[in-house]
């Protein structure tokens, strides 16, 4: 899952990146572990050989915006059409040592990126109409460009009324030429409020507001101060929860972000216990045992033939595997069975 980070210059984007990579990032992309107690548990019980945490890659564009420091430059557009999600840093916080491109405003800058999304998206939605009055195919029904052209002539008035594509109902179909165009208001966002140090733990009532009503939009957001996140994310485990204490909080950014990115793409978490590789793995909510196979390897899913499943929970209680196959915990499942949040499977297969 990529996440490219997003917002006007001087917002704390690449603070938050850092501190969101806890340490980890060297250059501007970084697969950041998902914090998970219970895959630590699997993986001190199993003790495999290899371990792999399920990961979220982050992408920060590591270049400064140069010009006005307001618009979005073409390499940033351009890693977040390629993302999954965006998660977009708002500039919160009042400084006399970095300058921005006008008076601090979160609540009116995390609009006005909206604003900008749909204005991106609306203006490749007319040039392809343009164009498409030209095709051949445009009176062919069930040709690509009849469906581009049916589909762009229902989202053009919604998106010039501001509405974002992701708001919008679309069919199956629709969501294959979106996801072709890369929209940029069709992605999950994540947002992250870069406020000053006292705020992160209590923002204003209007920030407060504004949250709610975000997360009713299924885009989780929250405040948070980059530059002491930045340090805390450098100490010590132990240490840094002290200090996340003393300031009022009870998570790191780094756990916020991944939650939230987690959240906003409708994942979950799946593990197989491999005395080799004990691996987690995100899976889309809802998602059956066969596309779970095919997440593990395109190979596993091809020669599927049963999935044996364990729940978390009676792992936990089992105390290992084993413990739990012989204690009946095991039940044995065909490709439609649905995933539930920390099944440990094990894919039987022909391959
Ligand atoms: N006081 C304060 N300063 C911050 C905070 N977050 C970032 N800064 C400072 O703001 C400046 C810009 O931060 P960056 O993280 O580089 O911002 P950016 O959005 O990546 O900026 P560009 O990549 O140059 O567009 C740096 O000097 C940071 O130390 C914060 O929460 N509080
Ligand atoms: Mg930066």
């Amino acid at each position: 899952m990529k996440v490219a980070l997003i917002g006007y210059s001087a917002s704390g984007r690449s603070t938050l990146y850092r501190a969101a990579s806890r340490g980890l990032a060297k250059g501007d992309i970084t697969a950041v572990p998902v914090p998970d107690p219970r895959f630590d548990t699997i993986v001190a019980q199993v003790k495999p050989k290899k371990q792999t945490p399920a990961s979220v890659i982050l992408h920060d564009d590591l270049d400064p915006i140069s010009g006005s420091g307001k618009a979005f430059s073409l390499k940033l557009i351009d890693s977040a059409k390629k993302a999954d999600l965006l998660l977009h840093v708002v500039r919160g916080f009042e400084s006399n040592t970095v300058a921005y491109h006008d008076d601090v405003d979160a609540l009116r800058d995390q609009e006005a990126i909206d604003v900008e999304l749909v204005l991106a998206d609306l203006q490749i939605v007319e040039n392809r109409l343009e164009r498409l009055k030209r095709s051949t195919m445009l009176k062919t029904p069930g040709s690509p460009d009849y469906m581009e052209n049916d589909l762009f002539q229902r989202i053009k008035d919604p998106l010039e009324n501001g509405v974002p594509i992701r708001a919008m109902e679309l069919s199956e179909d629709d969501q294959v030429v979106v996801r072709n165009h890369q929209f940029l208001s069709s992605k999950p966002m994540v947002i992250a409020f870069n406020v000053n140090e006292d705020e992160a733990s209590t923002p204003s009532e209007k920030m407060m507001k504004r949250i709610e009503e975000l997360a009713k939009r299924g885009t989780p957001a929250f405040p948070v101060c980059a530059t002491i996140e930045e340090e805390i994310a450098q100490l010590e485990p132990a240490d840094q929860l002290e200090f996340l204490e003393s300031l009022g909080l009870t998570e790191p950014a780094s756990d916020k972000v991944i939650r939230a990115v987690y959240s906003a793409l409708g994942l979950i978490t799946f593990f197989t216990a491999g005395d080799n590789d004990t691996h987690a793995w995100p899976l889309k909510r809802g998602s059956t045992a066969l596309k779970a196979a095919g997440t593990i390897h395109n190979d596993i899913a091809k020669g599927f033939i049963r999935a044996e499943i364990v729940h978390y929970e009676d792992y936990l209680a089992a105390g290992s595997l084993d413990a739990a196959y012989a204690a009946g915990k095991m039940s044995l499942e065909g490709k439609e069975y649905v995933i539930r949040d920390g099944d440990l499977l094990h894919i039987r297969n022909k391959s």
